[in-house]
């Protein structure tokens, strides 16, 4: 069985959409993969309490108790580890990763960022959206790499910006489409690369 383990910081909606989407679209079976564990570097992170209530290993690892992004990097590898995975997927997650943890995952980490990539690299991708002038936005699968959201794209979702949009709305716009596009992205990821 192929263990994916997720990154979470915050909500941890995309990370339900997959897990639903594994149970309903039967991955066990038919792509021989299982969630097999939900990191948070947030104790407080609202994901775990879904990953929890549908029977998934969960584990916490603060990025405050460690002196250096190398340390918490390692720390969190040791952890992610321990679940044996053979895809490691960011959803929400939100601390950059030192180049020793991407290297040690090459191949085989995800991330889903939001924004139609190269367009909006790095955090607050919707207010950067709407002061631009943007008529479309949207989400980006993309494999993880050493240079922040630079990685090869695998898959992308468009939305139209509307006249009357805020961030909230353009954002709450988005999610609704990255909840389609992460699980169809990692199921075709997993096919293709036989992960
Ligand atoms: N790490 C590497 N090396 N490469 C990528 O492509 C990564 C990554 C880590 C996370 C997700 C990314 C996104 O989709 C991601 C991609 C956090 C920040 C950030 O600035 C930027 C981009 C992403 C995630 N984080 C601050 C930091 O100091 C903390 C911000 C906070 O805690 O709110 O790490 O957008
Ligand atoms: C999603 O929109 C995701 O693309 C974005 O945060 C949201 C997390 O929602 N990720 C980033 O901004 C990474 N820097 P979720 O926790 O409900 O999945």
């Amino acid at each position: 069985m192929k263990n994916i383990v997720i990154l979470i910081s915050g909500g941890g909606s995309n990370m339900a959409a997959i897990v639903r989407a594994a149970q309903a679209r039967d991955w066990r079976g038919r792509c021989a993969a299982q969630v097999a564990a939900v990191v948070s570097n947030r104790a407080d992170a609202g994901g775990l309490d879904f990953a929890r209530q549908n029977g998934i290993a969960t584990e916490v690892v603060d990025h405050k108790r460690f002196e250096s992004r190398e340390a918490f990097d390692a720390e969190l590898a040791a952890v992610i580890d321990r679940h044996q995975p053979a895809l490691v997927v960011l959803a929400g997650f939100m601390r950059i990763l030192t180049p020793g943890f991407v290297s040690r995952y090459a191949g085989r980490l995800l991330n889903i960022h939001p924004s139609l990539l190269p367009a909006f690299p790095g955090l607050h991708t919707h207010r950067r959206a709407l002061e631009e002038g943007c008529r479309f936005a949207g989400a980006t699968v993309h494999q993880v790499t050493a240079e922040l959201d630079h990685g090869p794209i695998l898959d992308q979702a468009v939305v139209p910006v509307l006249p009357e949009d805020t961030e909230q709305t353009l954002a709450a716009r988005v999610l609704t489409q990255e909840h389609q596009l992460y699980p169809r992205a990692i199921e075709a990821f997993l096919r293709r690369t036989g992960a």
